[in-house]
């Protein structure tokens, strides 16, 4: 079939022509269309047989060649949905638990048809309303440590893990987050923009040159250390979750590359929630029982995660069983991850791509206040990882910066 994009007008007669029609639907029901696309990127729809009682519904994700939210002056390749799909086969491997179920791929249509995980929200929206989630903590440590641990050299067969760094290469996707993410904040660049009362702190940024060799050193390392398959944007737009249950979703920045781009994306977005709490107009007790949670999550993340990729080293490393080699390499982890954090936390508010948590603000002291907070806390984050030894050092400087 030749690549279309799908509309909300086509998409059902899409899925009428797919064997899912005698195995989610049956063969001759009515299907119904709603069109859910809020991402950056790529269109979603959910198709439903909403007119009848036993509900079936699937999620329709289709690449468009180019990024939804910008529009065609920014291509994006119709590949992406191959690199997506094989992320979520691999990490299904391994976190079956984790991951939306894949029903039909189309590689020519550039699309997927997936579960429809209508009993989650996007997490990024739901910690706007203070929701806990008192599972979603030790759900990601666990996924990053096996989907990390199982793809690295570690696990992996030498000759096997270069055959995959070569066959994953995601080229494009990888170029978007080398300017979006590590350049384009730091110079001026068309595509920038942010609230023009920043712009004295955002100069300081610039001109602070120390700072501007670590971040260079960080996007040195994502270019070039291909550790293991990364989900390559895994912030709280990519989590879908509700009390009892987590997904990760949206794979399609994936690659061979430094595990702590991954550790460090969700923990930058983690601390923008905490920063933005203090501008949503609530009561302080509100605002500090959630930062508490927040300052939690990112304990047991690091916690959980530490303890399971340990032991995963212990029982499965092929080779490298050496307790002070592997000491060695969570210090290290546990620092590159401050650094990539401070780096997304920054961009988010300088570059293209902007998070609804600080921009749904309405008061603009009080979102100014935000952002500078946050400014100030990435550029820390940046400046201490070198000498972060323990993840409540990392706490510790969230509240001494957000009070
Ligand atoms: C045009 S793509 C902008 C951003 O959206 C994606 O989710 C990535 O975070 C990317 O940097
Ligand atoms: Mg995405």
């Amino acid at each position: 079939m030749t690549y279309r994009p799908l509309e909300i007008s086509t998409v059902t007669d899409y899925i009428r022509d797919t064997a899912l029609m005698g195995s989610i639907f049956s063969k001759d029901e009515t299907l119904v269309a709603e069109d859910l696309a809020d991402g950056n990127v790529n269109l979603v729809f959910r198709v439903s047989n909403g007119t009848t009682s036993k509900t079936a519904s699937v999620i329709v994700k289709q690449a468009l060649p180019y990024a939804r939210a910008v529009g065609e002056s920014f291509p994006m390749p119709l590949k992406r949905i191959s690199v997506e799909h094989h992320a979520l086969t691999v990490q299904a491997q391994y976190c079956p638990q984790w991951v939306p179920r894949v029903y039909y791929y189309d590689e020519d249509m550039a699309l997927m048809v997936m579960e429809d995980l209508n009993q989650h929200v996007i997490m990024r929206k739901g910690m706007m309303q203070q929701i806990q989630y008192p599972q979603f903590a030790r759900h990601l440590g666990l996924f990053l440590a096996r989907t990390l641990f199982y793809t690295s050299d570690l696990y992996c067969a030498s000759e096997v893990k270069k055959q995959q760094v070569s066959l994953r290469i995601n080229p494009e996707l990888c170029r978007v987050t080398e300017d979006l993410v590590f350049t384009h904040p730091f110079i001026d660049h068309p595509g920038n923009h942010w609230n023009p009362r920043l712009t004295e702190e955002i100069d300081e940024i610039r001109t602070d040159s120390p700072l501007l060799a670590q971040i260079m050193d960080l996007k040195d390392r994502f270019m070039t250390h291909a550790e293991a398959l990364i989900h390559g944007d895994l912030h709280t737009g990519s989590i879908m979750l509700n009390q009892h249950h987590t997904a990760v979703i949206d794979p399609e920045f994936s690659f061979y590359g430094p595990m702590a781009f991954d550790v460090g994306s969700l923990l930058g977005n983690l601390a923008i929630s905490y920063v933005a709490q203090g501008a949503y107009g609530l009561n302080t007790k509100t605002v500090a029982e959630y930062r508490r949670w927040i300052a939690e999550s990112i304990q047991t993340i690091w916690t959980v995660f530490s303890l399971e990729f340990r032991s995963l080293w212990r029982t499965y490393a092929h080779s490298w069983k050496n307790e002070v080699y592997i000491d060695q390499y969570l210090h290290r982890l546990l620092r590159e991850s401050l650094g990539f954090g401070g780096v997304e936390i920054i961009r988010r508010i300088v570059g293209l791509a902007h998070t609804v948590d600080l921009e749904h603000i309405t008061d603009n002291e009080m979102k100014t206040y935000a952002e500078i907070t946050a400014l100030r806390m990435g550029r820390l984050w940046i400046q201490r990882s070198h000498q972060l030894t323990h993840i409540d050092e990392l706490v510790s400087l969230m509240r001494e910066v957000a009070l």
